[in-house]
């Protein structure tokens, strides 16, 4: 029987947009879905953005995202933007009765995650927030363990998310690097990630403490916005600008109703760690740590080993009982940070037509985001804040 086919239309056109556009594209080859996602259009800031369009895999391009988000023919809006242009776009596409996949962190500030969370609950649309690194084997089994209760009491979580692609001082200003446009630096961008891990892994958090940095207040303006590449694909300018966002920022929390310990490092000055996501749970019962740059394997230490043998194991979680895995390859075939996405794909679409939603959604991100506000709060105050 033919599946209902949903039309998709994504906003953005530089990194997130490349992610996501592989996604909407492998997700039907390789997982079976509910319905069928057609890659209707792809709107983009500028014309150039969007002469890959027809090799990403999309039918139209436009420059208009009101008028995307509006056709009668789009089911999905997939926001890729910079963090500034989330709300307006994810709240105009919740009001023309779409459902929205949007890229982390929700928006720059607590109050417009709150009203894109209003938008789509009030419009009853499916609502996604990106988390990626929650869809990766690896992390879902942990995730699993966790709910079993296998590691007992959990003593502490640690987390550090850390970047160099900043550490030029040529490298040039980008909308990341501008309060206006992405809301905050390393903390909203990397520590988004790593707060949400830990809430999705363990724990709400309840109270922060917290202190920022930017170690590069200003920077060459390049005569286009370089994205995260940044490269001198671009011909800087005579004039500098003032970088207005964290370059890292470091954070103690604690977890609602428990006990536990949890240490945050978010920073893009770490030389030589080019996207070193690195998480690491401590309980009563065992261990684990994952890696992102080592993203197929995670680490597991269990105390019921008997003496002779207890050490972290590594865990090659590519096996077929390991999450999303029986879509792709035999066992020891590993996956890459694309399937990540392809993964958000698949439970976005296996679920559009469910009240079910076991993916990151706008309330988790909601919940992102009171931290990041806490911890910008407490780096100002120098004490502790509640979230
Ligand atoms: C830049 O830090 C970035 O592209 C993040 O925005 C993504 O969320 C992360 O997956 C890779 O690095």
């Amino acid at each position: 029987m033919a599946k209902k086919k949903v039309n998709v239309a994504m906003i953005g056109a530089q990194f997130m947009g490349k992610a996501h556009s592989n996604a909407w594209r492998q997700v039907r080859a390789f997982f079976d879905l509910p319905v069928d996602p057609v890659m209707k259009v792809i709107c983009g800031k500028f014309p150039e953005e969007l002469e890959v369009a027809d090799q990403w895999g999309w039918e139209e391009t436009d420059l208009d995202w009101r008028r995307v988000v509006n056709r009668p023919d789009i089911d999905i809006v997939d926001v890729c933007t910079p963090n500034f242009l989330h709300p307006p776009i994810a709240i105009a596409a919740a009001k023309a009765g779409k459902h929205v996949v949007c890229e982390k962190p929700l928006a720059n500030t607590l109050v417009e995650a709150k009203e894109m969370l209003a938008a789509v609950t009030r419009a009853r649309v499916k609502h996604m927030c990106g988390f990626s690194y929650r869809f990766a084997p690896a992390v879902a089994t942990i995730k699993k363990m966790m709910s079993r209760g296998e590691l007992g009491r959990i003593f502490h979580f640690r987390a550090a998310y850390q970047q160099d692609w900043i550490v030029d001082p040529d490298f040039p200003m980008v909308w990341r690097l501008k309060k206006k446009h992405t809301g905050s630096g390393a903390l909203g961008d990397i520590g988004a990630h790593i707060t949400d891990l830990c809430q999705h892994l363990v724990g709400d958090i309840s109270e922060v403490c917290a202190t920022m940095q930017t170690f590069i207040k200003r920077r060459p303006i390049s005569e286009r916005d370089t994205g995260i590449s940044g490269k001198a694909k671009e011909k800087r300018t005579a004039k500098t600008g003032t970088v207005d966002v964290d370059d890292a920022a470091i954070f103690l929390g604690r977890i609602k109703g428990a006990d536990t310990l949890a240490t945050f490092e978010a920073t893009r000055f770490a030389t030589g760690r080019r996207n070193c996501n690195s998480i690491e749970i401590y309980g009563s019962n065992g261990s684990v740590t994952w890696n992102q740059e080592d993203m197929n394997f995670f680490h597991y230490y269990s105390a019921a080993d008997p003496g002779y043998a207890q050490g972290f194991r590594r865990v090659h979680a590519t096996d077929p009982g390991h999450p999303y895995i029986e879509a792709w390859w035999p066992t020891g075939h590993i996956l890459g940070y694309e399937h990540l996405f392809v993964h958000e794909a698949r439970d976005f679409l296996s679920n559009l037509n469910k009240t079910a939603a076991p993916y990151s959604t706008f309330a988790d991100a909601v919940s992102c985001q009171k931290v990041l506000a806490a911890v910008e709060r407490s780096a100002k105050s120098k004490k502790w804040e509640k979230v």
